[in-house]
């Protein structure tokens, strides 16, 4: 199966060079080589100590297979795959000219951890781990990546170097810390460019108490289910234990193993995960070749129906069809694709209007902030001052992040709705509809509705429209509103308005202490502290919020932009060929004819053979 696999890559790949493509890069080959063997690559990312060399560690059963410390350890990448015994090799960057070194386990501090080779002034690239563990057995490899959002801008380089070879993500937290905060959800959304498998591991559970570590579960779910996309009961979320799973075999005692958390962990990988590794493989294969197969398809249709012209009249009539086709490509371009952008424009700027009026409500001397004013000037006395002040460190950042969930929902279903309007043709979206939802109410339907008319009419010759660019469209709306509204704008407030509030509340019971004030004066004061407090707070806050508002918005226009132009450049070029084939197809004598046709009928069959294998439906030639 596996040589069967890569002999279809190899095919596809030839198939395509020989019809004009370009052969694909030395980078994706060794990606389509990997699926194709049926290797599955688990990369474990987390911020700096969350524990994720433990957790890989204690999931493989082996003591400081990688190294572990409480300073920051990991500095290169660790490659871990299985070996019949445990071997180390280290390899550096092609740069040093150095080759390929086998080390002691003894030695790994001194490559692998920044205390070791600080600076990675030994250039290592990354080092590979062979250890004899059952769970690697079957072609899985797992990534051990320096921390995220350490002080060193080199590990984030090497941990998002490794991003694109994930088949599946482990990403690490901790129950004693903070909760998954902005930088995490950030680069949640790049893992997600990559990989939809995406496993949380909250490590570290015997450090805290179970209501503690239940709180952060819950916590981390909902942000979690915010920057993915996903209902909560939708995200494999596990908590474990790194210490004590060694622990509990080292006095073999059950309970604490299954309180650990493995058992639970590796019986999701082995009943869930490991048993669709086939399948996730065979469709980052397809994902991969995707452009290829289109390419292929397209040129095998377009040599048919140049073959099948066998007239000077046909071939004469294709040609103005074709030429016509680029006439209406340039129309399209010049005006439709003008109009169209200025549509989006005058759309997108109702719902940033909005969106920021939403955001009002949190403005200064806004609805929010004179309810916060109010249950300020009503406390009695200076101990409820201190207890609204606490209780406001958590419902401000709170009622942020509402309401920025609220727009980036409106925001999210409004700009999908523009954008499918904006690709489906005149019959599956008449002038003048306006669907049910409420959040259509600030998007007026007709200048879409226009474009869509004038889309209609191109119908027959823009056939793909839709699909390419809704296809590509709505995925960056879900990737950009939800990524960067939801994933970074939500935690940014939260630790802005959180740390910022927690400081203002020590200002004021420390001033409040040093000064030696009657009680009335003290509660004046501390009551004018904390209005104070609250009104910076505010004013931050709505700031960073429309700042993320117009973000969103201005990403929106720039990605819709390029999809077109880009989806203009393309048609265009294959336009272009197909006229040049026309050309050609006009001298073609009867045997030269016969000839074309055979290698046609041979190559069809070969990518029909291909196709099968690689599990995807071939076009049919049509018989003429
Ligand atoms: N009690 C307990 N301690 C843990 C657990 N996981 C990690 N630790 C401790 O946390 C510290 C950091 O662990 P590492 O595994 O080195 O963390 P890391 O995320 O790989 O760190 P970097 O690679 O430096 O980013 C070490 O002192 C570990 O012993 C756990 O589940 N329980
Ligand atoms: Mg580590």
């Amino acid at each position: 199966m596996r040589e069967e696999l890569m002999n279809a890559i190899a095919a596809a790949d030839r198939l395509n060079v020989r019809l004009g493509g370009q052969p694909l890069s030395e980078e994706q080959l060794g990606n389509l080589r990997m699926w194709a063997a049926g290797i599955f690559r688990v990369v474990v990312i987390g911020e700096i100590k969350k524990g994720k060399s433990s957790f890989i560690n204690a999931l493989l059963g082996a003591r400081e297979l990688v190294p572990t410390s409480s300073e920051v350890a990991t500095s290169t990448m660790y490659k871990i795959h299985y070996t019949a015994e445990k071997k180390y090799r280290v390899f550096f960057r092609p740069e040093s000219g150095k080759t390929p070194l086998n080390i002691v386990e003894a030695d790994l501090p001194l490559f692998g951890t920044e205390r070791g080779n600080p600076g990675n002034e030994k250039q290592v690239a990354f080092i590979e781990v062979g250890v004899p563990s059952p769970l690697l057995k079957a072609g899985v490899v797992i990534f051990d990546t320096p921390g995220l959002g350490g002080l060193l801008a080199e590990h984030r380089r090497v941990t998002y170097e490794c991003l694109p070879k994930a088949d599946a993500v482990f990403f690490v937290c901790d129950a004693v810390e903070s909760a998954i905060g902005k930088l995490e959800t950030e680069y949640l959304q790049d893992v997600r460019r990559f990989t939809e498998h995406i496993v949380t591991v909250q490590t570290k559970s015997c450090a805290v108490d179970r209501s503690a570590r239940e709180a952060r579960r819950k916590n981390n779910l909902r942000i979690l289910a915010e920057c993915l996309g996903k209902a909560a009961d939708q995200i494999p979320y596990f908590t474990v234990d790194s210490s004590l799973r060694f622990e509990a075999e080292e006095y073999r005692d059950q309970d604490d193993l299954a309180a650990s958390g493995y058992p639970a962990l590796l019986a999701f990988m082995q009943k869930e995960l490991l048993p669709r590794k086939r399948e996730i493989l065979r469709r980052r294969i397809i994902a991969a070749l995707t452009p290829l197969m289109q390419r292929i398809n397209e040129s095998l249709a377009a040599r048919q129906t140049m073959l099948d012209a066998d007239s000077g009249e046909k071939i004469a009539q294709l040609r103005k069809e074709t030429e016509a086709k680029q006439q209406e490509l340039t129309e399209w371009n010049t005006v439709q694709r003008v109009e169209m952008m200025q549509h989006l424009r005058t759309e997108l700027s109702t719902l940033r209007n909005e969106a920021v009026d939403l955001c009002d409500a949190n403005k200064p001397n806004g609805e929010l902030h004179q309810k916060c004013n109010a249950m300020v000037n009503a406390a009695a006395d200076i101990n409820e001052v201190r207890r609204i002040m606490e209780q406001m460190q958590v419902s401000l950042p709170d009622a942020a992040s509402g309401c920025m969930q609220e727009i980036s929902k409106r925001l999210t279903a409004s700009a999908n709705e523009i954008l499918a309007r904006m690709s489906i043709t005149e019959t599956q979206f008449p002038p003048g509809h306006r669907a049910a939802s409420p959040t259509t109410v600030a998007i007026s339907t007709t200048p879409m509705a226009d474009a869509a008319q004038s889309m209609g009419a191109m119908k027959n010759n823009f056939d793909d429209l839709r699909t390419k660019v809704y296809g590509g469209l709505a995925g960056m709306t879900i990737a950009s509103l939800a990524g960067g509204i939801i994933g970074s704008v939500v935690p940014v407030i939260g630790s802005v308005v959180g740390s910022w509030l927690g400081m203002a509340v020590a200002g004021i019971w420390g001033g409040v202490e040093a000064a030696s004030f009657k009680k009335t004066q003290e509660l004046r004061i501390a009551k004018q502290q904390a209005l104070h407090a609250i009104t910076q707070q505010i004013a931050a806050l709505h700031t960073e919020m429309t700042k993320q508002v117009h973000r969103v918005i201005q990403k929106i226009q720039e990605q819709v932009e390029r999809t077109l132009s880009d989806f203009a450049r393309e048609r265009e070029q294959s336009l272009k060929t197909e006229v040049q084939r026309l050309s050609e197809r006009g001298k073609l004598q009867q045997k030269e004819l016969e000839e074309r046709r055979r290698e046609l009928g041979a190559d069809r069959r070969e990518w029909q053979a291909i196709c099968r294998v690689l599990g995807e439906p071939a076009p049919q030639a049509t018989n003429k």
